[in-house]
Parts: C-alpha cells; structure tokens; sequence
C-alpha cells in the first residue's frame, strides 16, 4: 500500500536516485522544529520587529543598542537549540561519497554546522559571529562571538577600536563574493530542492529558477506556497523534519 505522500515524493525519489549532483537551499523552516524562530509567517519574527528597524546597516548606524539586544536576544534562543531531523539528514548527505551533495543556507543559526553538514554555503553569514563596522581592513575578518552585548557597553573591533557588529549579511548590503561564488557553481546540478524557505529574499530566492534554467530538476518542500511553487517542478507542503526523513528513506 503506498501512501499519499510517499506518491507524492516518487518524482523527486526517482530523480534524487539518478542524480550525481544534489543541491539543497534551505531556509528559516528547516530550523523551526529545533525552536528556532522563522522570520515571515504567524510566528515570525518580521511580525513583532520590522526589518527596515533591525536588519540594515542604517539602523545600526541609528540605533547599534537597540539592534544588539535583538541579535543578543536570538543569540541566546540558538544557543538552547539543537539541529532536527531534517538538518541530520542533510548533513549525511552531504558525507556521501556515491553523489554530490551541497547545501545552501539561509539561516545564521548553526544548526547545519553542528549537524556535520560538510563544504555548508552561509549566504547570509552567522549570528555566532562578529566583525567591525568601521569597516577596517582586519575587522572585516569575522571573529567567533556568542555573547550577550550589554547596551552601555557594545562589542568593539580588537583592531581599531570601532563598533563591532554581528557577521550577519543586512538588506541592501553585498553578499560575500566567495559564497556566491560557491553557490553559483552549486546551483548547476541535477536536482535542485528548496526546503522551509518563504521565497521573497534575493538573490537566494532566484536560484531555484537559475538552477531549472540550467536543466535541474527542481522541488520545495515547505509548510505553505511560496512565490517558488508555480515555478518548481514539484512543490511538496509539510514539514521538512518529516519529509526529508520521508525522502532519505525512499531513496535509500
Ligand atoms: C543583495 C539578516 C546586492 C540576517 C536577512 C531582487 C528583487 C527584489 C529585491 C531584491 C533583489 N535583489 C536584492 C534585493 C533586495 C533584498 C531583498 O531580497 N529584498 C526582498 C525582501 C524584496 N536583498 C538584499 O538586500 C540582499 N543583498 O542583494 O546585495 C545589493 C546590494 C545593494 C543594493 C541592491 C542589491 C541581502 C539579503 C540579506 C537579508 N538578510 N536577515 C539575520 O538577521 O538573520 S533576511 C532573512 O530572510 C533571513 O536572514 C533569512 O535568511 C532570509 C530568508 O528568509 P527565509 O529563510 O525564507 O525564512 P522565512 O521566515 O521568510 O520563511 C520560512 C518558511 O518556512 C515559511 O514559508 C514557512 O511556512 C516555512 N516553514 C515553517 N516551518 C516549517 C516550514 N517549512 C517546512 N518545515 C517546517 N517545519
Ligand atoms: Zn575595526
């Protein structure tokens, strides 16, 4: 007897099976189950905050206090956290000598890093980092910082001195060359899935049709539809601790 679901996964199985190269993108959902807040969406964090106040470099420049009691705030709330089934089945397939498998995140938290996700591509850096936005030339280089900033006293740049800021990557700023480097590469294969991410931020959110237009077979997996799923060429609604397990085990 094979189940609504198990029918539904069969194209994508079928092509995970053939395929040599595999890239993964995952967002903010592959994290939820792990306690991790998402940004859009009834629980997200976009409701209570608006990013144009949080998450670009002209607030900071406003306000450093207030945006470092926030990325203290989700500092702390990771640091409770641990990686799900879905981050375990990536990071394993991401070891797999047969095939090819990269993965692409989103997310700041470190949950994949911890999984044992191997070559992992942070598009938007980490929130267990910092660096200097004084923009001197060795407080580019992120240093290793989980700590609490106490607002009348911010982290500084060991270099020059200058207000340091969490190594995450803000709205309207560059993402590192290298990374898109790497994630531009990656997105040549043979299967290209999404998985628990909202579809809306760029250039991440274009990669999935770039990756269909070089020949991929591409699907999302995600709790609701997103932009993505008229364009994919599977779009599977559920939660990824439960379908990519699902999937691991049918291509098995
Ligand atoms: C740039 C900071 C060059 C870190 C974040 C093209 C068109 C339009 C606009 C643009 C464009 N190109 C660039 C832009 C501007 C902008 C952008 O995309 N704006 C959008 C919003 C319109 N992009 C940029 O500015 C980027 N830089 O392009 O540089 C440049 C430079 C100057 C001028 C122009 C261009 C930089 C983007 C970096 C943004 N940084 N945050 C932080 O503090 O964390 S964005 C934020 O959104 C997060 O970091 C996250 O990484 C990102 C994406 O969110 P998702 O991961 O998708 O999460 P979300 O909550 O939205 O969705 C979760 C989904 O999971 C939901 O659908 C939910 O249903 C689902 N879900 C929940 N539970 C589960 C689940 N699914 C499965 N299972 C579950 N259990
Ligand atoms: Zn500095």
């Amino acid at each position: 007897m094979i189940s609504g679901m198990e029918q539904q996964l069969r194209p994508l199985v079928a092509r995970l099976r053939a395929a040599r190269a595999v890239t993964v993108m995952t967002g903010a959902g592959v994290s939820a189950a792990s306690g991790v807040p998402t940004f859009r969406g009834p629980e997200g964090l976009w409701r209570t905050f608006r990013p144009e106040d949080l998450a670009t470099p002209a607030a900071f420049a406003r306000d450093p206090a207030l945006v470092w009691e926030w990325y203290s705030w989700r500092r702390a709330k990771i640091a409770s956290c641990r990686p799900n089934a879905a981050h375990e089945v990536l990071a394993r397939w991401s070891q797999e000598t047969t095939r090819q498998v990269r993965v692409i995140t989103q997310n700041v938290d470190d949950l994949h890093l911890r999984a044992g996700t191997r070559d992992l591509i942070r598009l938007h850096g980490s929130l267990s980092e910092t660096r200097c936005f004084n923009g001197c030339a060795a407080g580019v280089r992120p240093w290793r910082d989980e700590g609490a900033a106490a607002p009348d006293c911010l982290p500084r740049c060991p270099h020059c001195g200058g207000l340091a800021r969490p190594a995450v990557v803000w709205f309207g700023e560059s993402l590192d060359a290298s990374d898109v480097e790497r994630a531009t590469q990656a997105v040549s294969c043979d299967v290209f899935l999404t998985v628990g991410t909202s579809a809306v931020v760029y250039p991440a959110a274009g990669f999935a049709r770039i990756a269909q237009a070089r020949g991929a077979f591409t699907a999302e997996i995600n709790l609701e539809s997103t932009p993505a799923s008229p364009l994919v060429d599977l779009s599977i609604l559920g939660p990824a601790e439960d379908v990519l397990p699902a999937i691991d085990q049918l291509v098995l």
